[in-house]
């Protein structure tokens, strides 16, 4: 059994479609490779990492509560939800741990309705605009704030 500080990783609403369409705003890797990217970083930085994905809020939800004394940090993409999601802001709100907002894009330069993020307040850190390697700096970034 590893002894190691956690990372929850979690990928919301249609990021499961990575690789498939729009490689021009989001690139060609799958959300798997992008998860072996964080997986890599993260045991670099001596932590470790489970990752979910989910299209439906409430798991997403659960996931965060379940977190809770359990992880050392979040790293959440919380896709679409990034925008509306009070649900998801909240449930972030009540952790005692780090979060890290992480998008491939960057949404502040994109469409007007998607420069409004409700996870951005009850963050850490937003990575945004980094494409794949985003998935780096974010665990790279959480292990910075976990060490403190
Ligand atoms: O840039 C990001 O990472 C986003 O979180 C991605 C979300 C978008 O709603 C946010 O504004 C920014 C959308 C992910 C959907 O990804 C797809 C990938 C391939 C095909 C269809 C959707």
């Amino acid at each position: 059994m590893s002894s190691r500080p956690l990372v929850l990783l979690l990928s919301g609403p249609n990021l499961n479609l990575l690789g498939t369409r729009q490689p021009e705003i989001y690139g060609t890797e799958t959300l798997d490779d992008h998860v072996t990217t964080a997986r890599v970083a993260a045991d670099a930085a001596g932590l470790d990492l489970e990752h979910l994905q989910s299209n439906h809020e409430g798991v997403l939800v659960d996931e965060i509560q379940g977190a809770r004394g359990r992880c050392a940090a979040v790293v959440i993409n919380p896709g679409a939800f990034t925008h509306y999601s009070w649900a998801i802001h909240d449930a972030l709100a009540a952790l005692d741990c780090p979060v890290v907002e992480l998008h491939l894009s960057d949404p502040k330069q994109r469409e007007e309705w998607r420069h409004l993020s409700v996870v951005e307040p009850v963050a850490a850190a937003t990575v945004a605009g980094l494409g794949g390697d985003g998935y780096r700096v974010a665990v790279e970034t959480a292990a910075g704030l976990i060490a403190g």
